[in-house]
């Protein structure tokens, strides 16, 4: 898929797929749950502005980077991904038990990010149990049916990064399924994690120059692998036998289309609520469409182009845009991503702390 990447190179995708995450979220949280027609490309770009008028009126007055006032708070879908980060760094692998008591943890001290309804049961049981059984709770969701909400997918980014060394889809599919069943056990929640991953991992191996019909076609073979190797399809409410496969056609189609098509169209077609088969296939197609030429949007960056397209389809617009924020910024890295964006938003640096010590693993024997 792609030739060697230098050291620097895969360190910048790294910082660029945590940092992008981060940043959809902060931004796109200002806009969740509005519909697309009362959001505007103008008021996302109102938004933005702020960040860039704060960042200059900042380096006017001499104030060091690290010292700038930060404007927006990240939710829980990054909440939850430095958790996934954190534990992955410290365990230098997967321990279920560990990550299930960070995600517990960091919700009961700060409650206030705006998690799903039926989550915060878990996170409940799993502190009463004393994170024992850690994939028990999840399994009782919604009478036993699971969760599948687009809170195992919109968190996932640092597992594609650790995972990369091993440039193994069997492996990393294994490591997305166990990160998700923690809270999420419901297949459609599962495979929209492993669909994302999928999605950050070829952007990663990529090169900036993307080519939407190979883009697609990797990410359609892993995905149709992965779903005709499950068993237990008869608990999907999904369309089709294929779901995520299938609705990598239409990704296609939205995404090659010269004229962007309206955000209706595109939250009819492929979704923009909290389930993840109805929020995952819009974060790849922003990120694809992004690579095309927008109205109002010629003087901003593909990067940037992916954010704001992500958030003004309206519906879960953090989510969205995390998500398309982590494979844009896996794809074109760190440089790509607005020095102004990164100094308005909370926890940039930690995001660029983990993707150091993931580079780190990644590169060490
Ligand atoms: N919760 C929100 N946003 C609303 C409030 C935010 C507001 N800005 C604020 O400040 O308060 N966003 C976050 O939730 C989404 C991720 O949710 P997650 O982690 O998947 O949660 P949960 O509870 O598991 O699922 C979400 C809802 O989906 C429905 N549902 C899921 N599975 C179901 C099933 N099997 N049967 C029936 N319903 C099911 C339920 O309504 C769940 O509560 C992200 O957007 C994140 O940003
Ligand atoms: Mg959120
Ligand atoms: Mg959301």
């Amino acid at each position: 898929m792609s030739g060697i990447i230098s050291k620097e190179v895969l360190l910048s995708k790294f910082k660029g797929a945590l940092v992008g995450a981060v940043l959809g979220d902060c931004i796109g949280s200002l806009f969740e749950g509005l519909w697309a027609k009362s959001i505007q490309v103008e008021k996302v770009l109102q938004n933005i502005g702020q960040l860039e008028s704060a960042y200059d009126a900042e380096k006017d007055a001499k104030k060091p980077e690290k010292q700038h006032k930060l404007l927006w708070d990240y939710t829980d879908d990054t909440a939850m991904a430095r958790s996934v980060a954190m534990s992955l760094i410290e365990n230098k692998g997967l321990n279920p038990s560990h990550l299930a008591q960070l995600f517990s943890e960091e919700y009961f001290a700060n409650p206030y990010r705006g998690y799903g309804g039926g989550i915060i049961t878990v996170f409940t049981k799993l502190r009463d149990t004393e994170y024992s059984d850690p994939y028990k709770p999840a399994s009782e969701q919604f009478d036993g049916a699971g969760s599948y909400g687009n809170g195992g997918a919109m968190r996932i980014v640092p597992a594609p990064l650790f995972a990369y060394k091993q440039n193994d889809v069997e492996k990393l599919t294994e490591l997305v399924e166990q990160i998700t069943k923690i809270t999420h056990s419901h297949p459609s929640a599962v495979d929209g994690a492993i669909f994302q991953s999928f999605a950050v991992d070829q952007a990663l191996r990529g090169p900036e120059e993307v080519n939407i019909g190979s883009f697609c076609d990797e990410l359609q073979r892993r995905i149709r692998e992965r779903e005709e190797s499950e068993v237990t399809r008869d608990q999907c409410t999904s369309p089709s036998e294929y779901p995520y496969a299938s609705i990598v056609d239409d990704i296609r189609k939205y995404a090659s289309q010269d004229s962007l098509p309206s955000e209706e169209e595109i939250s009819e077609n492929l979704g923009t609520d909290i389930s993840a088969y109805r929020s995952v296939p819009a974060a790849v197609y922003s990120f694809l469409r992004a690579t095309k030429p927008i109205d109002k949007l010629q003087d901003r960056n593909s990067f940037e182009k992916t954010i704001i397209l992500a958030i003004t389809l309206g519906g879960d617009t953090d989510t969205i845009a995390t998500m398309a924020g982590a494979i844009a910024g896996a794809c074109y890295g760190i440089e790509a991503i607005p020095k102004s964006w990164q100094a308005g938003c909370e926890a940039v640096d930690d995001a660029l702390k983990f993707a150091e010590q993931l580079h780190q693993l990644s590169v060490s024997d």
